[in-house]
């Protein structure tokens, strides 16, 4: 069976494309609610709602488990959704508080993504509860992504946005940040170039795929066959899916013809 994997729209790919390098016998169904992003901006039960929604459309596609590849979906959704299913699901956001809690060596750890994942302040209550000594900085970004949809990662409009948002950041001292947007590790060698080589830049999805990985294998779930299909990958979206198709090449290391 497959592994589902949903966004709010096109970001999530990156999380997808960490899957498809790290487990590559796994077969994949991607939905991406392109119609209706972004969710980083809308309230907890809307997003609630919309990840009900797609979450029972992947359990009609017979997925094994489920990955909540948008950090606001998992930030607001994942909690309220894992004790109505009967197959495992996991956000990208523990992976990635985990990590910055083993990586932080002075306790401070920055945490950059969108209105409303920043604003739960989920980050911080994980982190707290790993270590109660870590202190985080939360800075939400929103033009990040709207400028990687243009395509403009590296660009020096980008970079003067980038450096605007994360002055606030460079301030404060923080050893480790935390990429909480799906689309932010498309901006890595810029966020590198302001933060400085120093500070230890967290990718959750990549930390995401490497859970997913030893959850398929605790549970008895992994895929031991290399799979043998010439595509195994599914996409669907709520709209534009001309739009996704050119971002999914754009971005995976394969074709998506249709
Ligand atoms: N996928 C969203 C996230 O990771 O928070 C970003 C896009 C959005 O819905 N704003």
């Amino acid at each position: 069976a497959p592994v589902g994997v949903f966004d709010s729209g096109i970001g999530g790919l990156t999380v997808a494309r960490e899957i498809m390098r790290n487990l590559p016998s796994e077969k994949i169904v991607y939905f991406g609610d392109t119609a209706r992003v972004p969710y980083g901006s809308k309230s907890r039960e809307t997003v609630i709602r919309y990840s009900r929604q797609i979450i029972h459309f992947l359990q009609e596609q017979k997925v094994k488990a489920i990955v909540v590849a948008c950090n606001t979906a998992s930030a607001f959704a994942l909690d309220a959704v894992r004790d109505e299913l009967d197959i495992p699901i996991i956000g990208v956001i523990e992976s990635g508080a985990r990590i910055a809690a083993q990586e932080t060596k002075n306790k401070r750890v920055g945490i950059i993504g969108t209105v409303g994942t920043v604003g739960s302040g989920i980050h911080a209550s994980y982190l707290k509860e790993l270590d109660p000594e870590i202190t985080v900085i939360g800075k939400a970004c929103p033009l990040f992504v709207p400028l990687v949809e243009e395509g403009w990662l590296h660009d020096p409009v980008t970079e003067e946005v980038a450096r605007r948002y994360l002055k606030e950041l460079q301030d404060q001292e923080i050893d480790t940040l935390i990429l909480g947007c799906t689309h932010y590790p498309l901006l890595r060698s810029t966020i590198r170039k302001i933060m400085g080589e120093e500070v230890r830049l967290v990718n959750p999805a990549y930390e995401t795929a490497l859970e997913l990985r030893k959850l398929l294998a605790d549970m008895g779930l992994a895929s031991d066959e290399t799979v043998e299909e010439e595509f195994p990958y599914r996409f669907y979206v709520s709209d534009l899916a001309e739009k996704f198709k050119d971002f999914a090449n754009s971005i995976l290391p394969y074709n998506v013809e249709k």
